[in-house]
């Protein structure tokens, strides 16, 4: 579609507006407590405050092409900032405001962002989280590594929706005069009308970093027509969404799923979602449940590692609630066991409704391997088969393509038109990390078998990233924190299946000559992980490892420490190793919590 022109906020907003859904909702908000008061925005107003943000954004001297970065609880006002960026063609660079300050500041300093939005904090169950101190901490370190981010603009959000805890809100939120400023105050003043910047349909839309093998996070780019058309269409046919429906997706708007299908796929066909800022265990252990309840959710998306922690509480907690609305029940962010697909289809679903299993990936920009609903069989824990336009193929250690049954590295031989189109600002890093391994392919990264029946099943990662929670990150990004610590001398870190996380992290360390190995220091580098990346990051096990197996070359048999982290005596061959009496010392080593 180069050389054609759009915008996309229009398409979102105007359109649907023009359409007749002026007084539909967009979005219902569902607030952390459940007698925190509940929002609804309709189309209308929600395309007035876009505008008022957008002229706020211009106010403060952001054009077309300008980065914003957006570090921001569960709250309307971050589609609001996302598509007021959109409207004037800035890009938006959200951050997961589960990061730590430094993984922000790594991010706005790559991106070189002009202005940083966010909120005074966010209610997580029982706590405060307070986001203004932690971006404070992100922006001076921004200003060390020399980059000036300009303005930070700050919702006030903590005390509107307390009613229920105001205790908790300490008062002073950490204020720089002439660099932040109350989105409240900004607004006040604003029209609620904005012209759109018409953009070609290449111009970049957003940037979203995902964690890459190497440890340093990549910025993958999505741009403006091919991502809309890509995010509209999945949206549509694969929750089958229809006039009338509520849909409800309960990831973080700071992930990819988030982007694509709580704000872009939803708001392009003029539906109405829940925007949920609280956890799935608080006040109660059936608060999802009882979410779909109040709203009627006929369309419900989640992750793994949610189905598998609730599925822990038995039926209890949902039989509690109604939950006869559901037509289509969604997956994604990681494989889905068997015995978790099936409670959720048995137990949520009471056998009525089609689950799809979405596998794709932040570079995808939307799902690439579905099931669509109520047309294609299920086979619980497959991914099944292509979306329309998307072409994989199977390729063995050589690049030989596996025709029928088999296994091998999922790849794809054609481009879709959600697909990312760079990494900013490294296209040489976008080419060699998905084009160099097999050329004239897009790489995933994922492993997957294809059965008798043409059915694809996702086998999780072939390089050395891991998944926990649904968050991707890679050993390498865990492994260059831990060796920061002065008394280490070098780590190794592998995943191991986890029953609820369905991976985790399981770290060998070296400590330095003469240093000891103590409770301390486990408990130092624990912390040190969760301050430097995020606290979805925390290691499980820390083992003392008094050498690390590796071959002559030096590199680490990370296969052998996987076996050692699930204490499987199958290690296999071990004849490359330099030393092979390391293995059996680390099994003796191996803590006994683990
Ligand atoms: C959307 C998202 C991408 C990685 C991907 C794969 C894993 C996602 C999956 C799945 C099996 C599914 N993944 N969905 N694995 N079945 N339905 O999660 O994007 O954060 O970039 O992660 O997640 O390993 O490569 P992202």
């Amino acid at each position: 579609m180069e050389g054609a022109s759009t915008n996309l906020c229009y398409n979102l907003l105007d359109r649907n507006v023009r359409n007749g859904l002026g007084d539909q909702i967009a979005y219902y908000w569902e607030g952390n407590h459940p007698d925190d008061y509940s929002r609804g925005l309709t189309y209308r107003k929600l395309l007035e405050e876009v505008c008022r943000f957008a002229n706020v954004l211009k106010d403060h001297g952001i054009r077309k092409g300008d980065r914003v970065s957006i570090y921001m609880p569960m709250i309307l006002e971050l589609p609001i900032a996302m598509l007021a960026c959109a409207r004037i063609g800035a890009v938006h660079s959200i951050v997961f405001a589960g990061f730590s300050p430094d993984s922000l500041a790594e991010r706005m300093f790559d991106c070189k962002a002009k202005l940083l939005i966010t909120a005074d904090g966010a209610w997580r169950g029982e706590k405060a989280l307070y986001l203004k101190a932690l971006c404070d901490t992100a922006l001076e370190k921004v200003e060390e590594m020399g980059h000036s981010v300009e303005k930070c603009i700050v919702v006030s959000h903590l005390k509107r929706v307390t009613p229920c805890q105001p205790d908790h809100v300490e008062e002073e939120i950490p204020w720089t005069d002439d660099r932040d400023y109350w989105w409240h105050e900004e607004m006040e003043d604003k029209e609620p009308a904005c012209y759109p910047e018409w953009m070609d349909a290449e111009d970049p839309l957003f940037m979203l970093y995902t964690s890459g093998s190497t440890g340093k996070p990549k910025g993958v780019l999505h741009t403006t027509a091919g991502y809309l058309l890509y995010a509209a269409t999945t949206f549509k046919i694969v929750f089958d969404y229809k006039p009338g429906d509520i849909y409800w997706c309960t990831a973080d708007v700071g992930w990819i799923t988030g982007h694509t299908y709580v704000v872009y796929g939803p708001l392009a066909n003029g539906a109405t979602s829940v925007i949920f800022e609280g956890t799935p265990f608080f006040p109660g252990n059936d608060r999802y449940w009882s979410v779909i309840d109040k709203y009627k959710v006929t369309q419900f998306y989640t992750a793994p590692t949610a189905i598998r922690a609730l599925m822990k509480f038995g039926e209890g907690p949902v039989l509690k609630h109604n939950l006869s609305g559901l037509k289509v029940l969604g997956s994604v962010g990681e494989p889905i066991n068997p015995e978790a697909w099936l409670w959720y289809y048995k137990h949520i679903g009471k056998e009525q409704c089609s689950i799809v299993d979405t596998f794709w990936q932040t570079e995808t920009g939307g799902h690439v391997i579905t099931p669509l609903p109520g047309a294609t069989p299920m086979k619980p824990g497959s991914a099944s088969f292509p979306f329309f336009g998307v072409k994989p193929t199977l390729l063995d250690e050589c690049g030989i393509e596996i025709k029928g049954e088999g296994e091998g590295y999922l790849v794809f031989s054609q481009p879709w038109p959600g697909m990312m189109r760079t990494l900013y600002n490294n296209h040489e890093r976008f080419e060699d990390t998905y084009f160099s391994k097999f050329p004239g392919f897009y790489c995933t990264g994922d492993g997957a078998r294809r059965d008798a029946d043409g059915y694809l099943w996702i086998t999780g990662r072939v390089d050395d990233m891991l998944n926990v929670s649904g968050h991707l990150m890679s050993t390498a990004e865990v492994e260059s924190v831990l060796t920061e610590h002065p008394r280490v001398a070098e780590s190794a870190v592998v995943s191991r299946p986890h029953p609820v996380k369905g991976e985790c992290l399981y770290c060998f360390i070296t400590p330095n000559e003469n240093e000891v190995f103590d409770q301390k220091l486990i408990s130092d580098l624990k912390k040190m992980v969760r301050e430097r990346i995020g606290p979805f990051a925390m290691p499980d096990v820390i083992q003392n490892a008094p050498g690390l197996p590796k071959t002559r070359s030096g590199k680490i048999m990370r296969r052998v420490l996987r076996k050692i982290a699930v204490n499987d005596r199958n290690v296999g061959d071990t004849s490359t190793l330099a030393d092979e009496q390391i293995v059996e010392q680390l099994f003796a080593n191996r803590p006994v919590e683990a």
